[in-house]
């Protein structure tokens, strides 16, 4: 096992890797901006190095001062969290080269799903369904109106660098194609500065549907059930539950053994998350493969009871795994409290959390790194905590989850707590019918 990990990440996924490296004997580094000085992660940790100014491509992306901290504190891996450098193929490469673990899957792993045509080829040859579309990139406008044509529209454009809705157009009918082919291209240009796209059949009213695995050094890879991250906002998940009010046992059984052979396809190694869409005659079609440990990772602790940090940290050591799947075990749910104000299109609100209560008791679990006196800085992501309640059913873990929302306060800075509140009184949400559009025709009180 390592004999010291450095988190090169802050807020919540910093101090639930510190307490997992804790429970395992493992020494921690924690990295942080002059922004972060007075944060948990930097008092949790068993050393701490300021690495830079505010700003995250001075400070929490700068790889020279992330490999010098390395260097000067003798760490002998990098646990990159989510978001940052964790999908950063370069990063992963350097870190090799230092002879320092990185925590995750090797550079080529992250290269070939973060392109996501390549992605996409690589399922075609392992058999798992994708949506039907374009082969490869599409190069020119009339090849991609001929394309369209031949697929049926409605169509979607999307962007082979993109991810997380970047980059990507509806096109309803033919007249459109033009405007969104190059909308969709000129946002691809902008944010990726590769304007690559290709197009696939619009499944309408989908839901997201991911699935957890785990791959070892020798081979063995296991799935750990689904998670539905159905609920979203402009491509940021707010809620997600475990297990998928739409699954079945059979429908659970074919993902499963789909997002297995994604992973095998490239080998993987890590903790992993296989992305579906699944249409309403429960088809499902791969969408993306995320190559980290997500945000939402705790719903799946919850219901399979097992801590993922500690298995990432083994398998990234070594360890083998017994190869056996994971079957869900009661209901989970999570929901992401951000400092961003519900009234006002979920504008960010970043300041002094005046008073902070968090909600306990039974089946409530709260990951976060707030607490009274703590300044959300305006330079990150406004997440500021998470409230994870577990139940045996469904129904009793959203009135939990109503209970320990109605028990948290925070003071000082908006948050989406209001938003959470309307939403376990949903009438929709209580039955399950959520999709990804569940949003659109949502208003709050
Ligand atoms: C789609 C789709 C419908 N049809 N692809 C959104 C982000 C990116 N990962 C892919 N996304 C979508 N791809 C086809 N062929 C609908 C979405 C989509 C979506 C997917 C998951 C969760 C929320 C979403 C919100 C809008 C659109």
């Amino acid at each position: 096992m390592f004999k010291k990990v450095l988190i090169a990440n802050r807020g919540e996924i910093a101090l639930r890797i510190i307490r997992t490296c804790r429970e395992m004997g493992i020494q921690t580094v924690a990295v942080y901006s002059t922004a972060d000085k007075d944060a948990l992660h930097v008092r949790f940790a068993d050393e701490a190095v300021c690495i830079g100014p505010p700003s995250s491509a001075l400070s929490y992306l700068n790889v020279p001062a992330l490999m010098a901290v390395v260097e000067i504190t003798n760490a002998d891996a990098v646990h990159p969290g989510y978001g940052f450098l964790a999908e950063n193929a370069d990063f992963a490469q350097i870190c090799a080269e230092y002879n320092v673990k990185f925590i995750g899957p090797t550079p080529s792993m992250i290269q070939k799903m973060g392109d996501k045509v390549t992605a996409k080829e690589t399922m075609i040859k392992a058999g798992v369904p994708v949506v039907p579309g374009s082969q490869g990139l599409v190069k020119s406008i009339s090849d991609g109106q001929i394309a369209a044509k031949e697929i049926g529209y409605p169509v979607i454009i999307k962007a082979t660098a993109g991810g997380g809705g970047k980059g990507m157009r509806i096109v309803e009918k033919s007249e459109d194609f033009e405007t969104q082919w190059n909308m969709a291209r000129n946002e691809a240009k902008a944010s990726f500065g590769n304007d690559g796209v290709y197009i696939e059949k619009f499944i309408e009213d989908p839901r997201h549907i991911e699935i957890q695995i785990i791959g070892d050094q020798h081979g063995n890879i296991v799935h750990l059930s689904e998670r539905d991250c159905s609920i979203q906002r402009r491509h940021q998940k707010l809620v997600e539950e475990a297990p998928s009010p739409f699954m079945t046992k059979a429908l659970r059984k074919e993902m499963g053994e789909a997002a297995i052979k994604a992973g095998q396809s490239i080998n993987y190694e890590g903790v992993g998350t296989v992305e579906f869409l699944v249409d309403k005659h429960r088809n499902f079609y791969f969408m993306e493969m995320n190559t980290r440990i997500q945000v939402e990772h705790p719903v799946t602790e919850e219901v399979i009871n097992r801590d993922l940090i500690k298995e990432q940290l083994k398998v990234a050591a070594g360890e083998k795994l017994s190869g056996k799947n994971y079957l869900p075990k009661g209901h989970c749910i999570e929901c992401r409290i951000n400092a961003e104000d519900p009234y006002n299109d979920f504008r960010p609100s970043p300041g002094l959390i005046k008073n902070f209560h968090s909600p306990k008791g039974h089946g409530v679990r709260v990951d976060t790194h707030a607490y009274a006196g703590y300044v959300v800085p305006p330079y990150y992501d406004s997440m500021i905590a998470k409230l994870i309640c577990k139940a045996e059913t469904r129904e009793e873990c959203i009135k939990k989850m109503d209970r320990a929302l109605n028990e948290f306060i925070i003071e000082g800075v908006k948050t989406t707590i209001p938003f959470h509140m309307q939403l376990m009184k949903d009438e929709r949400f209580l039955r399950g019918s959520v999709t990804t559009n569940f949003l659109s025709d949502f208003e709050l009180k």
